[in-house]
């Protein structure tokens, strides 16, 4: 039997963090279609994030990206986004979008530019020290697109060294949270191409480094939620960067493509106990709003999140047990289907209505005017967004 009460109780207490650049143009590498009311500073961004925040109640703190989130004062910015009700997460690097990386950031053959690009790491903590973050997120698009371009264990020796350096820096209370990706821009050997090369790395640099799964960096069919449980079993999960695809790294609403898919991780969180923000997995979302209107899409994704959480929730877990000890396949499927089936969104409507929210995030926010607001007041400047 689930205890409804307890399933309630963790709902409100669910966190999720919001990506700054979610709420700037993107695109993809054929055009970026800009949108009115797009922010043009990051106060614009952590606003949008604040009224994000507003609607769902679960989402109080959002990821920025250095430098597309550069500005002079960090701690006015954290002042800031604390008087709307919202606080600054993850501190995301940038090691892609520079000439000199076109072979390479920390692994590059060129120690200037290995250095260059780890002086950017050690300058993003030098920000966390300021906003009071507690995560450096490192994504690293490093890698080869032809065989023989560059010797892949001299690579793998340099990214040791860069992040050695980098986690050598970090606060008491600072982590770095290690993403891979498979490939792209990378089209041939991409130097963390996986989560075992991510871990094997974090293994080595210590305690404060944890691997950051972005739920659209794998080949097709693979089992997140394997590697999911696989990671909590040996405390190195730090993150999610949730998103969806059909195809790629698509970074379509997560929840959108495979709902089902985000139900299965999601299970393997509640079964680990890895739900609760003490835990200390950051929820984040990694996600571009190419064609639709990005903060309800961003609602909404928070949403399709907390709809696969309680799904995960309702799970009869002494019923799975039995099942699964008799060696029942068919029914220890079924008591995992049935709360995949369960419609939770009166429950979900519950939860924010004890929360003081209005049940429909969507509605609300269309109705409440923000939209049109935005739209009249950032009228010229340059609209943020990540210039592909
Ligand atoms: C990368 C990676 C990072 C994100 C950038 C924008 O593909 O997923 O997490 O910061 O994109
Ligand atoms: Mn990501």
């Amino acid at each position: 039997m689930t205890d409804l009460a307890a399933v309630k109780r963790a709902l409100a207490a669910q966190r999720i963090e919001t990506p700054s650049w979610a709420f700037g143009n993107s695109g993809t590498r054929f055009k970026v279609f800009a949108q009115p009311g797009v922010p043009r500073t990051p106060h614009e961004k952590i606003a949008d994030a604040a009224v994000v925040h507003r609607f769902t109640g679960v989402a109080p703190t959002v990821a920025l990206h250095i430098p597309w989130d550069k500005v002079d004062d960090y701690a006015e910015l954290t002042a800031y986004a604390k008087s709307l009700g919202v606080g600054v997460g993850a501190i995301n690097t940038n090691v892609f979008q520079d000439d000199d990386y076109k072979l390479g950031s920390v692994t590059n053959p060129d120690p200037a530019v290995r250095r260059k690009a780890t002086d950017h790491l050690l300058e993003a903590i030098g920000i966390m020290d300021q906003t009071g973050s507690r995560d450096l997120k490192l994504w690293f698009s490093d890698g080869i697109n032809y065989p023989g371009q560059d010797d892949l264990t001299n690579r793998q020796d340099r990214l040791a060294a860069a992040l050695r350096e980098t986690y050598d820096r970090l606060g008491p209370d600072q982590r770095i949270l290690l993403e891979y990706k498979l490939f792209e821009p990378a089209f041939y050997a991409t130097d963390i191409p996986d989560w075992g090369t991510s871990y094997a790395h974090c293994l080595e640099l210590g305690e404060k480094a944890t691997v950051c799964i972005d739920t659209g960096h794998h080949a097709p069919g693979t089992n997140i939620e394997f590697i999911v449980a696989f990671l909590l079993r040996q405390k190195k999960l730090g993150a999610f960067d949730f998103n969806s695809r059909f195809y790629a790294d698509d970074d379509l609403m997560a929840g959108a493509a495979d709902p089902f898919q985000l139900f299965r991780i999601m299970y393997e969180i509640v079964r680990g106990g890895a739900l609760d923000p003490a835990y200390g997995i950051n929820f984040m979302l990694d996600q571009c709003h190419n064609i639709e209107a990005k903060i309800p899409a961003i609602i909404r994704s928070v949403m399709n999140i907390q709809e696969a959480t309680a799904k995960a929730l309702l799970v009869d877990r002494d019923a799975l047990a039995a099942a699964q000890n008799s060696g029942d396949v068919l029914d220890s499927n079924a008591v995992l289907m049935d709360a995949y089936n369960t419609d939770v969104r009166p429950l979900l409507a519950e939860v924010r209505t004890d929360l003081g929210l209005d049940p429909d995030p969507v509605a609300a926010y269309k109705r409440s005017g923000y939209q049109e607001q935005i739209v009249a007041d950032r009228v010229g400047g340059t609209q943020a967004g990540w210039g592909a």
